[in-house]
């Protein structure tokens, strides 16, 4: 390695070496032994096969034997788009068009939301790559195509171990026409606290650069100071800017004023005045009745009649489709669904039922039903590859409680799995109970990520401890609370509508320091060359700009990715069935690398244990014989 090190150097190349060319090209230096990946996936797969998934599973279930049959595309460049508009007119040009435009337009959560909301988070690039053209050539009259942000970011490092730049990259280059759209958290980016103010700006710079489009930004409190910094980066970065409200309480019910119709008409006058180009309604939690959709959208519609408004929802309830035809019929622009197999319960509402009900209306998506059916068949297939991570393997419908507890969908999914896997199947209904207690507890709370997550701690910590909301009230000043609430308390993420809860914030703190207003602000900049500069020294340097932003949002994950993926090879470019359970014996299959290099392999056989609990995996790797040595854990 060394002397091809040596041999690419520019400046070795030209002949300008002089004495100190060793001491500024310690780059030279990065001698780590690099066994190929050919070997590290041959690695992986004996691990899978020997050992089963190496991803953690929630459900014990397999991996579906059938592969998705991907429906055929026509040649060439795929049909303009509203991406077009976008590069030609920019983001205020493009949000006159979306205003302007007649009939309903959709953006498809499918490859985001969806499955987050279902599968764990846990589709990969795979599987999105092979439908992403049938998409560019069939969808291209859709919004966007939410396909990035949220819990995507983190679960393809940590779980999936693949980069997630990377998966933007590859779905851009397949789809050129379809705008698309990530969900950032604000001041929390991607992550789940705050961040310092350059490298949510930095974020947002390298998103765009990899061809995100349309940034709906929230904040977990609805608080506008963080709202107003991820508006900035967002726009700084040059992408259209969509803040979103998220939605809680019912505008409907006149029981419940904390979150009333003038509290939303307040946010968005601000965040109109900020100038959002696009202003969204985010229900995370599927609150929206249709006469509440009425209300609000109405209103917004009235007070802002220039901006387009995009509503969110979830289908928890079963209530998704009516409510996102009232809030069309009051004159919103654009509702989020999903295809139709990867709709419904905690996702979103179904495509075809949305496109199917407007059919010959004046809202009229434009949308043709035949490919939805196409595209539904191919995301009900691939689906059965998740099955150890599909929600309905243990939840079998949705449930009209989430008006009471309030959960988010993805949340609901995850505190279902979680009550089952605990074996306290029986008992989901008391942790959305103690969901609940926990968010009075807390004030009422707005509940999305990350506050949802506290809630979710706080519910966590009172079923484990048989805590009642009035013990824990009365006990405050002596319990150990888990280190989101209390950090939540100090003022962490932001300041709550209607301020902290009190006596309870001061019992639980004490003398502990609180942060006052902004979090962001108080936190020194990250400095970008310093990270940059370690990584280089710890992982080569084939660092780019974007493995440095996976590091600013999660050090510890992006160090564990390189890690394994230094040991195991590129295991994105297996198929799903093959990244979960490994080959069967005698399997041949085919791995594709990169254009051009593709690995032909066939398990041959696995070992008996040896005297060290290995066993040794046989295969034959482009018709050599190899093998590895594999540690069985059962
Ligand atoms: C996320 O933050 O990931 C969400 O989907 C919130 O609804
Ligand atoms: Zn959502």
């Amino acid at each position: 390695p060394f002397l091809q090190n040596v041999l690419s150097n520019s400046q070795f190349l030209y002949a300008t070496v002089d004495t100190q060319f060793i001491d500024e090209n310690q780059e030279l230096f990065n001698l780590k032994p690099t066994q190929n990946r050919a070997q590290k996936l041959l690695h992986y797969l004996g691990h899978t096969m020997v050992n089963g998934p190496m991803t953690p599973i929630p459900v014990k279930a397999k991996s579906s034997p059938v592969d998705p049959v991907v429906p055929s595309v026509s040649l060439g460049e795929p049909p303009m788009g509203f991406r077009e508009v976008l590069l030609r007119e920019g983001p205020e040009g493009f949000a006159r068009a979306i205003r302007q435009h007649q009939g309903l337009l959709l953006m498809d959560t499918t490859f985001r939301d969806a499955h987050q909301s279902l599968l764990a988070t846990r589709v990969r690039t795979h599987d999105l790559k092979k439908i992403a053209p049938f998409v560019s050539h069939n969808f291209n009259n859709l919004f966007s195509l939410e396909n990035w942000g949220g819990a995507t970011f983190d679960v393809a490092l940590r779980f999936l171990w693949e980069c997630p730049w990377k998966r933007l990259q590859e779905l851009r280059a397949l789809i050129p026409n379809v705008p698309f759209q990530m969900l950032l958290r604000g001041a929390n980016a991607v992550g789940y606290t705050n961040y310092p103010d350059n490298a949510v700006f930095k974020f947002c710079e390298v998103a765009k650069e990899n061809g995100m489009d349309i940034f709906r930004v929230f904040d977990s409190l609805n608080y506008i100071p963080n709202m107003l910094l991820g508006m900035e980066a967002a726009g700084a970065a040059g992408g259209v800017v969509e803040a979103a409200i998220s939605y809680t309480g019912d505008v409907s019910d006149p029981m419940r004023q904390k979150y009333s119709l003038e509290y939303y008409l307040k946010l968005a006058n601000e965040l109109v005045k900020a100038g959002t180009h696009i202003l969204a309604i985010k229900d995370m939690a599927g609150l929206l009745k249709p006469k509440a959709s009425r209300l609000l959208i109405g209103a917004l519609r009235d007070h802002f009649p220039d901006v387009p408004i995009h509503v969110h929802t979830h289908d928890t309830a079963g209530a998704g489709v009516a409510a996102m035809l009232a809030c069309a019929q009051a004159g919103a622009d654009i509702v989020d669904v999903a295809v139709d197999s990867m709709a419904g319960m905690t996702s979103q509402p179904s495509m075809g039922a949305i496109v199917a009900c407007t059919r010959g209306t004046k809202l009229d998506t434009g949308v043709s039903l035949d490919r939805v059916f196409d595209y539904s068949e191919y995301w009900e297939v691939a689906r059965g590859l998740y099955a150890p991570f599909d929600c309905t393997a243990t939840m079998k419908s949705g449930n009209a409680d989430v008006y009471e507890n309030e959960i988010p969908g993805g949340q609901y999914t995850n505190l279902h799995f979680q009550a089952h896997s605990m074996g306290l199947g029986n008992k989901f209904k008391e942790v959305k109970k103690a969901y609940a207690e926990a968010n009075k507890l807390l004030g009422d709370l707005i509940k999305v990520t990350p506050s949802s997550k506290i809630v979710g701690d706080l519910a966590q910590f009172m079923v484990q401890n048989s805590l009642s909301r009035a013990e824990v009230e009365e006990r405050a000043d002596e319990l150990s609370f888990p280190l989101s609430v209390v950090e939540f308390l100090q003022g962490h993420i932001g300041i709550p509508h209607g301020g902290f809860p009190e006596p309870f914030r001061s019992k639980v703190l004490k003398a502990l320091p609180r942060i006052e207003g902004r979090p962001g602000a108080s936190l020194p900049p990250m400095d970008f060359e310093a990270l940059e500069s370690d990584l280089r020294m710890a992982h080569g340097n084939e660092i780019t700009p974007e493995d440095v932003m996976s590091a600013a949002m999660y050090p510890k994950v992006f160090q564990e990715f390189k890690e394994f993926t230094s040991n195991f090879g590129p295991v994105d470019c297996l198929n799903t069935r093959l990244f979960l359970d490994g080959p069967k014996i005698a399997e041949e299959f085919q791995v594709e690398l990169e254009r051009g290099k593709t690995l032909h392999i066939k398990a041959l056989a696995l070992g008996d244990l040896n005297k060290s609990g290995q066993r040794e995996v046989f295969f034959e790797l482009n018709g050599q014989l190899r093998s590895v040595l594999v540690k069985d854990t059962a």
